[in-house]
């Protein structure tokens, strides 16, 4: 699947960065393109710079300062509402016919990008109709979620991106933060390498890979788009295979080395459960898509159905797709994607705080001189 990513905002603008890095890894590792283009779009010009180094696949695109006072949400849709149309107007739509979807990305808890991410969304799916337009939001650390002003834009960002894009991919930075801060000290870098890195398998599997990488179902960029709807969460899981697995894997006969095999599988399917972007319930999906990878030909059939069938059980007969596709090397790999997601703690959790968080910004309003 190939991708037109759109930042906005600092937030939204690292991430857009990040992809195009992704889009490297693809290439060189399975020869497949996945991302188009990359814009980042901005507010502040020493920000956008400093992106630059990423090369030409990323182009930034400079909006004019949003207004001193009031960094709600508000102002950054009005921004957008003033900027939309020359945004997209530089952007180069000769691109966008080998484009399979749009990929919008923002923090929720800023301005620019909270605000603007669902007018320009919207924009998009006036202009171009038959493609999908899927948002990435990064719901603040637990510590601005306490901030009044990062609830109230966070519950209106929702709301908005909710009834505009097609999906809403939602990333809780606190559990991003947490896992990153395993590998390595958390920096925005790190949480944004967390961030992306989950896409990687998904969209090269359904590129025109070399048949060797191809697995016994293939994933293709129609299973995706009918995966996705509405809330959704990606979570990825690894299980490292040793150098004598891996023989065991490639000559393939052994009956002992298949269930290893699928032992591997479920481990991966495991972590990936436990690792998804924010805390949710498969059974509260209503649609489903998994990914597995792994090492060779000669992996089993079984592997694929094991974790099919376990998908299958845990969405409570939800919609599931899935496929399995043989381009990685040392390891056996879960994407999974739960969609359509019915009931989420943290959204809910959000709505019931934004009036009391409009009460106290009034508050501070009538306090300020
Ligand atoms: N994961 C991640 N989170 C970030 C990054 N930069 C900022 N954030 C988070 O995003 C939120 C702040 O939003 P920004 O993206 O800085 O805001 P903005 O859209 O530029 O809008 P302004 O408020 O006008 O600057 C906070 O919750 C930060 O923790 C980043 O690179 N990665
Ligand atoms: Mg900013």
């Amino acid at each position: 699947m190939k991708l037109v990513v759109i930042g906005i905002g600092d937030c939204g603008c690292n991430i857009a960065a990040e992809f195009v890095r992704l889009g490297q890894r693809a290439r060189a590792e399975s020869g497949v393109d996945v991302i188009v283009r990359s814009y980042a779009i901005n507010d502040d010009p020493a920000g956008l710079t400093a992106l630059r180094k990423v090369g030409d696949k990323l182009l930034t695109i400079q909006i004019p300062a949003a207004a001193a006072t009031g960094r709600e949400s508000e102002v950054g849709a009005e921004l957008m509402r003033a900027n939309g149309d020359r945004i997209i107007a530089t952007m180069r739509a000769g691109e966008f016919f080998e484009t399979d979807a749009f990929m919008l990305v923002a923090s929720s808890a800023g301005c620019v990008g909270s605000g603007g991410i669902s007018i320009l969304a919207r924009k998009l799916k006036e202009r171009y109709v038959n493609k999908p337009v899927y948002a990435l939001i990064v719901l603040p650390l637990t510590a601005e979620g306490n901030v009044p002003a990062s609830v109230y834009n966070t519950a209106l960002c929702l709301k908005s991106i909710d009834k505009t894009a097609d999906a809403v991919f939602l990333f809780d930075n606190e559990k991003v933060m947490s896992e990153a801060s395993i590998k390595s000290t958390a920096s925005n870098d790190a949480l944004n390498r967390e961030i992306v890195a989950p896409f990687l398998d998904l969209l090269r599997a359904s590129e025109k890979v070399d048949p060797k990488f191809l697995g016994t179902s293939n994933i293709g960029i129609g299973d995706i788009v009918q995966s996705l709807n509405g809330w959704s969460a990606i979570g990825y899981g690894r299980a490292q295979i040793s150098p004598a697995g891996l023989t065991l894997f490639r000559r393939g006969d052994h009956f002992e080395s298949k269930g290893e095999e699928t032992i591997k599988a479920m481990e991966a399917l495991s972590s990936a459960l436990s690792h998804f972007s924010i805390q949710c319930r498969l059974e509260d999906a209503r649609k489903a898509l998994y990914l597995l990878c792994v090492p060779g030909k000669n992996a089993n059939i079984n592997m694929a159905r094991s974790v099919g069938n376990r998908m299958r059980e845990l969405t409570n007969n939800g919609e599931v797709r899935g496929g399995d596709f043989y381009g990685v090397k040392d390891h056996a790999s879960v994407t999974l994607i739960a969609s359509r997601i019915t009931y989420l703690d943290k959204v809910k959790d959000y709505y019931e705080r934004a009036s009391a968080a409009v009460e106290e910004l009034k508050k501070k309003e009538t306090q300020e001189p």
